[in-house]
């Protein structure tokens, strides 16, 4: 089926099938579901444009063969193997080859050049999936999209789910395309309208999932632990009440018999006002155990997020420490959890900030499943105004062992994102923040696969035929587009000096007097959190060694995050061989220039890309600029100011 509407085809244009489009195919399989129709579907699709022809069955001399066997390769793998002229996937279930098609398609030519020995494909995290963060009724403050960057919802409009759902079906085909099979299509602060998803109006998300489904992915819900009192209307929502749990199973009986295959819910409790387990005195486990019983007959699987913080926090209190919250209330509770109970976690203590360390709740509970939370929308790198690819960024963090050694293997059980995707026409806003969202998905699948890597299959794919020009152009906008980015914002890990509310832009000392515990307590002497054991607040203890002694002092600590963990002098010798102040100053003015660059760089792409595409870019481009040297001018200033140390280099500060 071919999408043509008012929207980009992102990574999956005609042209990107030109390979598999123009080849005779065969599909083999016993009993066809719907995935294998998806399948079939693409190919009769991609050979109607480019020449080719598909059977099912058997006896044709095909160059592509796609068959279903009795391979042990799991729902979703597939073998890959080219001989005598014929490329065959095998895969044992339906997404297996719907994945299997989509290799070949990366692949292009090269997938029916040469022979090729039978390669296996597996993912590496078994449930990947996209939350997001989408209200149903537009919210007086976050809008459709809470942290949206990039319209309206795809999924919601006019308070109600989308008549024409064309959209959510072609964005479905784009997941699968980078392989993410799980989807939850509202926002985890659940909200009055939101709430009744759940039970008067799951007909909404069952025709959500229906157009999902063909592509492989689960619907899954955010729900509101409060929901057993404000639908049920219980006098309570205690978690081991008898009449509580009666509900969440009545409701959860109810979901499935309009959605078979709901993946289940997604729940933020206790966290920045949402409901939960501690009003009536239990444990989180208590709250999400009671959850996983009502999925559990039907397969189902609650996430329960781990952001659990003091966000009422006194300024003026240095001993609490936002960064220590999820560890500290988590940790007690492992082994506690249902076996359909997955935690949530940020892969950062904090907050999505540019820079910071892997959360260390990430080793502490080998008996609880865990996931880990990226988000791949732009809240605090640059909202889709700035470009920021951050392959580099997720690929650091996947690779990060808790016991110290760096290696290619799980970090945890599953891999969950905040979406990036809206209804604007470029799904991004910024259409570059698409290869973002395929990232995701590819890392997803392969978090040793190199990052740079990934962003190449996704301009080979997104510009099929283009000049070697503009994939190298391409790569100097974007490779370096994070460091970039931190560059000219909050330097070496402090994190935040964000405007407060929105998060677009620089505020200093923004957050330093608020309530929501993210300091970076900049005197007249130094800046920094001290986060050591010895004088500080106590969580570099928090990880198991090496980490814990790498990170307690300065010596060892890495430059990029040694204000996350420790209060310094400005005169402080980084590693680099820098002063703290001189770093601060040189990377601000660095990061303006490497944006400029980008700039010009992207200005002359223009005769390769489509015009509508490059001028959606250049302006970003523009604003990314404008906001960039704003945080130069306002950060370097700041220092000056606090500091009293001049620009070694006499550069312009004001
Ligand atoms: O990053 C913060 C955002 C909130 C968000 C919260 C969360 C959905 O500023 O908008 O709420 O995190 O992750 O729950």
């Amino acid at each position: 089926m071919t999408y043509s509407g008012d929207f980009d085809a992102a990574w999956l244009p005609s042209g990107a099938f030109r390979a598999v489009g123009s080849r005779r195919s065969l599909i083999r399989a016993a009993d066809a579901g719907p995935l294998v129709e998806t399948v079939y579907g693409e190919l009769a699709d991609a050979c109607a444009r480019f020449g080719g022809r598909v059977v099912r069955g058997g006896g044709e001399d095909a160059e592509l063969v796609l068959e279903l066997t009795d391979d042990d390769l799991g729902d979703e793998g597939f073998a890959l193997t080219r001989r005598d002229g014929t490329t065959t996937v095998t895969a044992s279930g339906g997404r297996g080859l719907l994945y299997g098609l989509f290799h070949v398609v990366r692949l292009g030519e090269d997938a029916f050049a040469g022979e090729r020995a039978r390669e296996e494909h597996r993912p590496a995290y078994a449930s990947r999936m996209l939350d997001h963060w989408d209200n149903v009724a537009v919210h007086p403050v976050m809008g459709q999209v809470e942290r949206g960057y990039a319209g309206g919802s795809l999924f919601w409009a006019d308070g109600r789910a989308r008549g024409d759902l064309g959209r959510v079906r072609a964005y479905g085909r784009l997941l699968a395309a980078c392989g993410i099979n799980a989807v939850a299509v509202n926002n985890v602060n659940v909200h009055a309208t939101e709430a009744r998803l759940l039970t008067d109006r799951i007909g909404e998300v069952a025709a959500i999932a229906d157009v999902l489904r063909p592509y492989g992915i689960r619907t899954h819900l955010s729900v509101t632990f409060a929901a057993p009192m404000v639908l049920g209307g219980l006098p309570t929502a205690d978690p081991l009440d008898e009449a509580v749990r009666g509900w969440w199973a009545e409701a959860t009986r109810r979901v499935y018999e309009q959605i078979g295959d709901f993946g289940g819910y997604v729940v933020k409790a206790d966290s920045e006002g949402q409901p939960g387990p501690f009003a009536y005195g239990r444990s989180h486990a208590d709250g999400a155990n009671t959850l996983a019983a009502a999925l559990e007959p039907y397969g189902g699987t609650v996430h329960w997020r781990a952001f659990v913080y003091d966000h009422h926090q006194d300024w003026r209190d240095r001993s609490t420490d936002r960064a220590r919250a999820a560890y500290d209330h988590f940790t007690p509770l492992d082994g506690e959890f249902a076996a359909n109970a997955v935690l949530q976690v940020k892969h950062g203590p904090m907050d999505f900030q540019v820079r910071e360390p892997v959360s260390p709740l990430l080793g502490a509970m080998p008996d609880t499943r865990l996931a880990v939370e990226l988000q791949v929308t732009q809240e605090y790198t640059g909202q889709q105004r700035h470009a920021c690819w951050l392959g580099p960024m997720w690929s650091e963090a996947l690779r990060f062992r808790p016991d110290g050694e760096v290696s290619a293997g799980r970090l945890a059980d599953g891999l969950v994102a905040v979406s990036n995707a809206g209804d604007d026409p470029f799904w991004t806003g910024h259409p570059l923040a698409q290869a973002n969202l395929y990232a995701f998905g590819r890392l997803a699948w392969d978090p040793a696969a190199d990052p740079r890597a990934v962003l190449g299959e996704w301009i080979a794919l997104t510009h099929p035929g283009a000049e070697e020009r503009l994939a190298d152009g391409l790569h100097a906008v974007l490779d370096g587009s994070w460091s970039t980015y931190e560059k000219y914002t909050a330097p070496l890990g402090v994190g935040f000096m964000v405007q407060p509310g929105h998060h677009y832009g620089p505020s200093v000392d923004g957050y330093e007097y608020s309530p929501w515990g993210t300091y970076h307590f900049a005197d007249r002497d130094g800046i920094g959190v001290d986060r050591t054991t010895a004088t500080g607040t106590g969580y570099a203890g928090q990880y198991a060694k090496p980490w814990a002694e790498v990170y307690e002092s300065p010596e060892t600590c890495p430059d990029e995050l040694l204000l996350f963990f420790h209060h310094v002098p400005y005169g402080h010798v980084l590693h680099s061989g820098k002063t703290v102040i001189q770093h601060i100053y040189d990377t601000h003015f660095e990061g303006v220039e490497e944006a400029e660059e980008a700039r010009r760089v992207w200005a002359g792409l223009a005769d390769l890309v489509e015009p509508a595409r490059h001028a959606r870019v250049a302006e970003r481009f523009e604003e990314q600029l404008r906001s960039a040297r704003e945080w130069r001018d306002q950060v370097n200033s700041y220092f000056l100011r606090k500091s009293g140390v001049p620009d070694e280099r006499g550069r312009t500060i004001h």
